[in-house]
């Protein structure tokens, strides 16, 4: 006979997620940042809400690739939200969505929990169902929304329709899945932040960083990763650290105005024809110099790619416990050196490239020079 009262429990997961939804941008001109993004990043077009569809003050572009769905929405008016946002931060993320089975639950045990009310729950229904949403402040001006979709089989959500690419060059380029999406905070907020996606959302802190990891000549900071229960959603927070000159992540604040999102990661199954097709479309990288590549064989192992076609394409590869990984990251992709995306491809490594963290921020850093912000 079992005695009922010892099976373990495991702890409820009062938030469970199943993953990112969407990501928002608030931008200036949605019209041409679409076509960026689907002509550069190959990302389609697939629904649009605005005029024609009668919106009076906005319009909004749907873009998906693999599971990844970005919002590009920009103000037709001179006074809104979204134009003070753009005036404020420029082109930048304003809400990261996160796929639930409840947004009504979802609202109710963070905001009870502490977290600033960014909407009340909502249902909003059209011919293809119905979609329930809400949402809570995090850092900065950024919004966490809860979606709930009924079975919804309408090209994004009610209010939207169905539109298609009108950019024939764009093919995908094989971006699967968000990764992590990182946030940066102002000095001594990280662990505020930490703690918020601890108590409020129920997160798991994953990694440490601290200045000594991860200060280079120039460009200190620390960071700490938070992950959900089932690891579908991961989100690093960097805070500046004092350093010989100015942070990158100072850099950063003085142009987003607040804390605000700095980078989104996308998986790819195949880096190097990932990398290669965004090359051709004009997508700038950062760069490490050649000497990375002398000794990268002694510091990581061996790996399947042959050393040549990593070091034609600039690609960055750690190794941790589990497997390696292999990145590398944009330049920014608004004229303010704050929003920029990494590719990464996963070979076993749950980590995030601690071992590249000198040569990435030193070349963050020779950026920076150029900007004539260090
Ligand atoms: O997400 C990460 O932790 C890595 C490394 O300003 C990183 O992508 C960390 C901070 C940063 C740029 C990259
Ligand atoms: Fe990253």
């Amino acid at each position: 006979m079992t005695s009922p009262e010892v099976l373990a429990q495991p702890a409820q997961d009062f938030l469970p997620l199943k993953g990112t939804d969407f990501v928002e941008f608030y931008v200036g001109n949605a019209k041409q940042s679409a076509y960026y993004y689907q002509a550069a990043f190959g990302y389609e077009l697939v629904a649009y809400a605005g005029p024609e569809t009668g919106l009076r003050d906005r319009a909004s572009y749907v873009l998906q690739q693999g599971k990844i769905r970005i919002v590009l929405t920009t103000s037709l008016l001179p006074d809104s939200e979204i134009s003070e946002h753009v005036r404020q931060h420029g082109d930048g993320v304003k809400v990261m969505a996160l796929l639930v089975d409840d947004a009504r639950q979802s609202y109710e045990e963070t905001t009870k929990r502490g977290a600033r009310s960014a909407f009340e729950p909502y249902t909003i229904e059209d011919e293809h169902g119905s979609v329930t949403m809400a949402g809570i402040y995090t850092y900065g001006e950024s919004i966490h929304t809860f979606v709930e979709r009924n079975n919804y089989t309408g090209p994004f959500m009610p209010g939207f329709v169905a539109k298609t690419s009108l950019v024939p060059q764009g093919a995908p380029v094989g971006l699967l899945h968000i990764d992590h999406c990182v946030g940066n905070v102002g000095w001594g907020e990280m662990n505020t932040w930490i703690t918020f996606y601890e108590d409020v959302m129920g997160f798991k802190l994953l990694i440490t960083f601290d200045d000594d990891d991860i200060s280079t000549e120039y460009s200190a900071l620390m960071s700490k990763v938070v992950s959900n229960g089932n690891g579908f959603v991961k989100f690093p927070i960097n805070e500046p650290a004092e350093g010989k000159k100015k942070s990158q992540i100072e850099e950063y604040l003085d142009y987003y105005h607040s804390p605000g999102v700095q980078h989104i990661a996308i998986a790819t199954n195949d880096i190097r024809s990932t990398v290669t097709e965004l090359r051709r479309r004009g997508v700038e990288f950062l760069s490490v110099p050649g000497a990375y590549y002398d000794d990268l064989l002694e510091r990581i192992g061996a790996i399947d790619e042959d050393l040549q076609s990593l070091k034609d394409l600039n690609l960055l590869v750690d190794r941790d416990e589990e497997g390696y990984l292999l990145q590398i990251f944009t330049k920014p992709v608004e004229d303010r050196p704050t929003v920029f995306y990494e590719i990464i491809q996963r070979k076993g490594a749950k980590s995030f490239g601690k071992g590249n963290f000198k040569a990435l921020f030193e070349s963050i850093e020779r950026e920076q020079a150029l900007r004539g912000n260090l």
